[in-house]
């Protein structure tokens, strides 16, 4: 379960977060695929509870409420659905399906009807269209099943953490086949359509024998578009920022991926200045950060910590602009686990869900002449995936493919490395140049520094003026100036002329 299915060596996903269907498949066949990224991580796409509120009007958390299996969200309907994964696969791109399994809606939601039209009456615990009723929920077991008799009110508790509900989310029973089967039903669906995996939403909430039986229950995928016998994708979303609570990463590591949140954190924490860039040089397992290369979905922020949700944490975010890309291109360099971009739209409150227009249809995203997206200081998407130093830096990655981390360079602000004779990366932080005659590991070449221009291929020849000689020992003056647009440089074999 641990591999993301990619095709063609691809290395790196993005989430894009609340786009609508026919906005990601556009996207896999116009950027996301000639620029070979692996996969997408998609926002849920079961049916959900519609939240309304003058206050807060539609917020994009009302897609972690299901109300049922049925794919019709915000973000499109069934047929979309099965229309953008046909076109992504088709683009070499994956998609990853956000799965919400660990509860349905909230208790304070009574009686009323989801997106697309099923009833639900969290008061009887009833979801007609699944079906699940009372005795598929852990609360109304009791104290036994769940000791506090209704919310988690500790994390020092596995107990409490995994069968009581989560911020009043109506906490299903997986130790029940029956529970399970509709689970299983569900992934089963997305699988036969020709998904390649899932992130599984609040695994901390659930017992790893469970989640375990559900997996192992999983069809192969869809031969269409994978070999035979190839098993999904999948990767637990647990929150561990190791403060010693019940529950813990390492418990998850043997099923199928997990998520790193003190990689983020670590990662954020030094492009802020709080440690020395060159201390990175030992960066993975031993610094800090618990899950291995092999195991680890690593990624800077995500959609809940960016806005202080799902543990909050120091993290940058596109909010912190050039120190941010510089942490995301460190990210993309370093070969440490299977990296996810975040993909962001502008929001000032934590609640506000995507562009939309007066009737909450989520806008879809548009393009300025030089690929970024259209959008103000404070509204619009933010496609963080389309920076340049973002999106060239993940055909680096692929490049860089399985080659160690050599050549390192560095002191506080500034850092250089190579990947073997693939790739090469500089990086000066806060204003820190780089005038340096550096070993880039490199056949000699004239190089096009992705970091600034892009390629055309077929002319051979950087779209710009940006380049870096490497001599027939492989070393080149390597010059950033720190400041602004210039505190990044990066060559690959992949762009020379
Ligand atoms: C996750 N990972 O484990 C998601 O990444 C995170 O975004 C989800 O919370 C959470 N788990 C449950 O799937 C979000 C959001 C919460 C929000 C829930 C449900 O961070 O704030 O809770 O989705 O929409 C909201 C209200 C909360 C209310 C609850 C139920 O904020 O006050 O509790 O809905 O109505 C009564
Ligand atoms: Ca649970």
């Amino acid at each position: 379960y641990k591999n993301p299915n990619t095709a063609g060596g691809r290395t790196a996903m993005v989430h894009l977060f609340e786009w609508p269907w026919r906005s990601i498949a556009r996207e896999c066949e116009d950027f996301l695929g000639p620029h070979s990224f692996g996969g997408v991580q998609i926002s849920p796409p079961h049916e959900h509870r519609i939240l309304y509120d003058t206050n807060i009007q539609r917020p994009w958390y009302e897609a972690y409420q299901p109300v049922s299996y049925k794919l019709v969200s915000r973000r499109g309907n069934r047929a979309e659905f099965i229309d953008m994964v046909q076109r992504c696969n088709n683009a070499g791109v994956r998609i990853y399906v956000d799965a919400v399994v660990n509860h349905m809606c909230g208790g304070d939601a009574g009686v009323g009807k989801g997106y697309g039209d099923s009833a639900y009456d969290t008061d009887a615990y009833a979801f007609a269209e699944v079906p699940y009723d009372i005795s598929h929920f852990n609360v109304p077991q009791g104290y036994e099943q769940c000791p506090t008799g209704g919310p988690i009110n500790t994390y020092n508790s596995a107990q409490i953490v995994r069968n009581c509900n989560l911020e009043g989310l109506l906490d299903l029973d997986h130790s029940q086949g029956y529970v399970r089967d509709r689970i299983v039903d569900y992934f089963n669906d997305v699988i036969n359509i020709g998904v390649a995996g899932f992130r599984v939403d609040a695994s901390k909430h659930m017992w790893p024998d469970n989640i375990q039986a559900i997996f192992d229950m999983t069809d192969n995928l869809n031969t269409a578009y994978f070999p035979g016998n190839t098993r999904p994708f999948f990767y637990q979303e647990v929150i561990d920022q190791d403060t010693g609570e019940a529950v813990t990463a390492a418990e998850y590591i043997n099923i199928a991926r997990v998520t790193d949140f003190i990689y983020g954190r670590e990662v954020s924490e030094t492009f802020k200045g709080y440690k020395s860039l060159d201390s990175l040089s030992s960066f993975g397992i031993h610094w800090g950060v618990k899950i291995s290369d092999e195991t680890a979905v690593v990624f800077i922020d995500n959609h809940d910590n960016q806005r202080g949700h799902g543990g909050g944490g120091n993290v940058l975010m596109y909010k912190n602009q050039e120190d941010y890309k510089l942490a995301i291109a460190f990210m993309l360099s370093w070969p440490h686990g299977f990296p996810r971009i975040m993909s962001s739209y502008k929001f000032d409150q934590q609640w506000t869900g995507p562009p939309a227009d007066n009737d909450w249809n989520t806008e879809e995203p548009t393009f300025n002449a030089d690929g970024s997206c259209v959008s103000t200081d404070s509204y619009g998407w933010v496609c963080e995936h389309r920076w340049r130093g973002i999106k060239n830096m993940v055909e680096w990655r692929n490049q860089a493919g399985t080659e160690p981390v050599q050549n390192f360079w560095g002191d506080y602000s500034r850092l250089a490395f190579s990947r073997g004779n693939r790739a090469f990366i500089a990086i000066g932080r806060g204003g820190s140049s780089i005038n340096e005659r550096l070993q880039t590991g490199l056949p000699s070449g004239e190089y096009c520094n992705m970091a600034v221009v892009d390629y055309d291929s077929s002319a051979r020849s950087c779209t710009g003026h940006s380049t870096v000689n490497v001599d027939s020992s492989g070393y080149a003056d390597i010059s950033i100036s720190g400041n602004s647009g210039d505190n990044l440089l990066f060559i690959h074999v992949g762009a020379s002329k």
